[in-house]
């Protein structure tokens, strides 16, 4: 059996696609109200193909309670925030994790963390928890780092097919945990090490930051000299050895906007390239607040009230606003203490922010001008709504004409 910790967006879709490829899987978190959500038959966040991956998991037999399992294998998937101002990484969910299953665990059992965490911190912050327990690492207790690669808003498909990285203290146990995650990834599985497990997962999202700052530097010189970078990007991607990526009004999630702080915060002399690459994505919505002030000169729009803010999710159609590039728009525009711009966002139904629609129509009908924020489904489909208004698309999608870009 295994004990999947953590029943977050990692964790949960993770423990559903084992227990529906036939292992039998516990799924254990601290939130007692996800756990209740989860026992009534409902799953807690929107992901393509997550329902129905739900319903074969259920009734393949897994179960989801708050209690720690007493079993073999574990896999800890819960939240690694980072500090913003030391830029490292805070392991103490991972630690808290690791204590509890110490807690319950027989002899021998295998630790798998899926958490991204910096390089090196299973060996600062996780080997010395274990073995201050008294336990004794490759006899007591085996340790995995196996991180996850998966992308929101494809997360079913990419489980299924992506590669995978396994870092173990041992081929034996390596192979071990591999055999879990073979009976549902068709992808190619790879034994490695830990440290490098660790760095690999910290990298790929580094190229992925590094490559868009790129995109976003580039925007901002095109629109220096009034060129169009969308054209350009386009024509570069066609030789066969470049590959750049798109300017957006930001970057945004648990990710990308997060994993190369680690680098800078544990090598600040070495990650040059890394740390002016953060600093341009992280500038990026102000960047886009200028364009807004910008554009509303040009066309004469003097009141704040009339501007709009489309979308408010990290991207498109994922229900997850963490570090989003809108929040962090609003939140630069609050430094300059102005009222504050109206949203709408079609996968938002609480109330984050403070001039917030649930309806487009309503939506639309109070404002002049709107800033495609996200390029959700709906917008794409529903295009020719904003066709009278001032629109300024931070994701060259919308056709209209007269239309501004970043
Ligand atoms: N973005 C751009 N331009 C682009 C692509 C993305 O501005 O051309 C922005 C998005 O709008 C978004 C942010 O970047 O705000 C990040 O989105 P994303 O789709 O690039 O990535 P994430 O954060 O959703 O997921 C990433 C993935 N990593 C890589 O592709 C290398 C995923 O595979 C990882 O599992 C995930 O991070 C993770 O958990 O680390």
């Amino acid at each position: 059996m295994v004990n999947v910790i953590g029943l977050g967006y990692i964790g949960l879709p993770t423990a559903l696609m084992l227990a529906s490829h036939g292992v039998e899987v516990v799924g254990t978190d601290y939130n007692k109200e996800l756990v209740a959500t989860l026992n009534e038959g409902r799953t807690t966040f929107k992901e393509d193909g997550l329902d129905e991956l739900f319903a074969e998991a259920v009734k393949a037999g897994i179960t989801f309670t708050t209690e720690y399992q007493h079993t073999q294998t574990y896999i800890i998937s819960v939240p690694t925030p980072y500090d913003k101002f030391s830029k490292k990484v805070d392991a103490r969910y991972v630690v808290a994790a690791v204590e509890d299953v110490l807690k319950v665990c027989p002899k021998g059992a295998t630790i798998v963390v899926e958490s991204t965490v910096s390089p090196g911190t299973m060996d600062r912050s996780i080997r010395p928890v274990i073995e201050n327990n008294g336990f004794v690492i490759g006899k007591d207790i085996h340790l995995v780092h196996a991180p996850e690669r998966i992308i929101p808003g494809n997360m079913v498909y990419e489980l299924l097919h992506n590669n995978r990285t396994i870092g173990a203290d041992s081929q034996e146990i390596g192979e071990k945990v591999k055999a879990y995650y073979a009976s549902f990834c068709q992808g190619e599985i790879v034994v490695t090490d830990i440290r490098t497990a660790e760095m690999t997962k910290v990298v790929e999202n580094t190229f992925r930051a590094v490559n868009i700052a790129f995109a976003n530097e580039l925007a901002r010189i095109c629109r220096h000299d009034e060129m169009d970078v969308y054209e350009i990007i386009r024509i570069c991607n066609m030789h066969p050895r470049v590959n750049i990526l798109q300017p957006g009004p930001g970057v945004g999630g648990h990710c990308i906007s997060v994993d190369p702080w680690f680098l800078v915060g544990d090598y600040p002399s070495l990650a040059k390239v890394i740390d002016e690459s953060m600093k341009t994505n992280d500038s990026q919505p102000s960047f886009v607040l200028n364009r807004i002030h910008e554009i509303m000169q040009k066309e004469g729009i003097q009141d704040n009230r009339r501007v709009g803010l489309y979308g408010l999710t990290y991207k498109e159609n994922v229900d997850d606003c963490r570090e989003s590039p809108t929040l962090q728009l609003l939140e630069a525009q609050e430094r300059h203490l102005a009222t504050p711009l109206k949203c709408y966002d079609p996968f938002v139904t609480r109330d984050i922010v403070p001039y917030q629609f649930h309806d487009l129509d309503a939506f639309l009908n109070d404002v002049d001008m709107v800033v495609i924020m996200v390029k959700h489904q709906e917008i794409i489909e529903h295009m020719d709504r904003l066709r009278g208004k001032v629109v300024l698309d931070c994701h060259n999608v919308c056709h209209l004409e007269g239309v501004y870009h970043i």
